[in-house]
């Protein structure tokens, strides 16, 4: 059995028309986790041979939301900065030794280490020019207290126990939402106070701090809680809070998708859904920035990718592994393809027909391959949360299309 010629394009072919349609790069790191990083967008305005003022420890998975706080910083202000990720399953001993608190993310900034995402806010507030607090110095004295009320005033500890903590029963469940409610009560006041949809008159830290927590939750509750926060009526300044956020261009460069926030929850917390995943958001699926970046990033990193699918997903137990090998990358290439010329390329070569006649190997090697990329590509560690929509949105496509 071998896959027939087939009109689908070569990798190169996808990798240079998925080029042509999104400037998103990452670079390889190769035989490393992860396998590709991005490449900060203001790293070109370096002049050659300087080294980035901010060198950033992270998490390896990108999924740390003080991490995303200061990444989102960098990139609202502009800062040329390199990553270090730090694989929080093994911290190596010179980081703990390093950072008091273990913890990450932590920064060195102009050689001075900070750590604490508040903290690495400030220090860059302080040595790049205050663009992320108000000018009046009124609002500005507010801002440093909202800043601080972030930490302080039990927004996350009650969000996240009203989402993680296995309730006793249908009671306690009811007073943990009553009381997140409050919380978010006090946010909707807070954002009532400036004009405008930020928390103050212009975008600022207080709405750094509280972006990635806001998102988790906003994605997480309606799967593991049947809650919404978004489009519930009883907080419509979140709610354009989040539209004017996801304007922000920084915003969509380190924001993660819905899907990547619910797979973590489940893995990381065994948190049982008892409600469904929020669609896809399929005006994001049909951007061609979006489709061609995760074409890109597809055909770009395909090597490592087949690599991964060969080792982890189960097909190689489906026979011999050169075939199922051409199989997987067949596959790949047909979702790179689909989603850069869309429409019309969803038979895979060898079926010359309809469903009935799909060699039953490559069906399975297909359906796995397809299943398996769906859920292991995370945002923003591989691709854009819009790319990942995308993404995922294709595979769709493509498994009912053709199984
Ligand atoms: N208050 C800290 C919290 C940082 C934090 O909790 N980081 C987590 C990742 S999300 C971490 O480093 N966990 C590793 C560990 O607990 O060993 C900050 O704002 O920077």
């Amino acid at each position: 059995m071998a896959i027939a010629s087939t009109t689908i394009s070569s990798w190169e072919q996808l990798l240079e028309k998925a080029r042509q349609n999104t400037p998103a790069r990452r670079v390889k790191r190769p035989g490393q986790a992860p396998s590709t990083a991005p490449i900060p967008s203001s790293l070109h305005k370096l002049p050659p041979d300087r080294k980035p003022p901010v060198l950033l420890y992270r998490d390896s998975n990108s999924w740390c939301p003080f991490c995303e706080r200061v990444w989102f910083a960098l990139e609202e202000k502009e800062i040329p900065f390199e990553t270090e990720f730090i694989d929080l399953s093994n911290k190596p001993k010179w980081y703990t030794d390093l950072v008091p608190t273990t913890l990450v993310p932590a920064a060195y900034i102009e050689g001075k280490l900070v750590y604490e995402s508040k903290d690495i806010l400030l220090e860059l507030e302080e040595r790049f020019g205050e663009t992320l607090l108000p000018e009046n110095l009124q609002e500005n004295a507010v801002a440093r207290q909202w800043v601080d009320d972030a930490e302080t005033n039990g927004f996350r500890d009650i969000a996240y126990k009203f989402l993680r903590q296995p309730p006793e029963d249908a009671n306690e469940l009811a007073n943990l939402q009553a009381e997140f409610e409050a919380k978010l009560d006090e946010i909707e006041q807070a954002l009532s106070r400036y004009p405008g949809s930020y928390f103050l008159s212009t975008f600022s830290l207080v709405d750094i701090m509280y972006s990635p927590h806001l998102d988790r939750l906003a994605a997480n509750l309606p799967v593991y809680r049947g809650y919404h926060i978004k489009e519930n009526p009883r907080f419509p300044l979140i709610n354009a809070w989040f539209v004017a956020l996801n304007q922000r261009p920084a915003y969509n460069r380190v924001k993660s998708d819905n899907i990547t926030n619910n797979l973590l929850l489940r893995r990381r917390f065994g948190v049982e859904p008892i409600g469904s995943p929020l669609p896809l958001d399929l005006a994001d699926a049909e951007l061609i920035e979006y489709r061609a970046e995760a074409a890109e990033r597809l055909s770009d990193n395909r090597e490592v990718a087949i690599g991964d699918i060969l080792k982890n997903s189960g097909v190689q137990s489906l026979g011999d592994i050169s075939i199922i090998k051409d199989s997987v990358d067949f596959h790949l290439r047909l979702l790179a393809d689909y989603l850069i010329n869309g429409n019309g390329q969803l038979l895979p070569g060898g079926r010359t027909g309809g469903k009935e006649s799909i060699d039953p190997i490559l069906a399975a090697t297909g359906a796995i391959t397809l299943a398996y990329v769906r859920n292991r590509i995370c945002a923003p560690r591989d691709m854009s949360a819009g790319a990942a929509t995308a993404f995922r949105a294709a595979v769709d496509k493509i498994l009912t299309s053709i199984y």
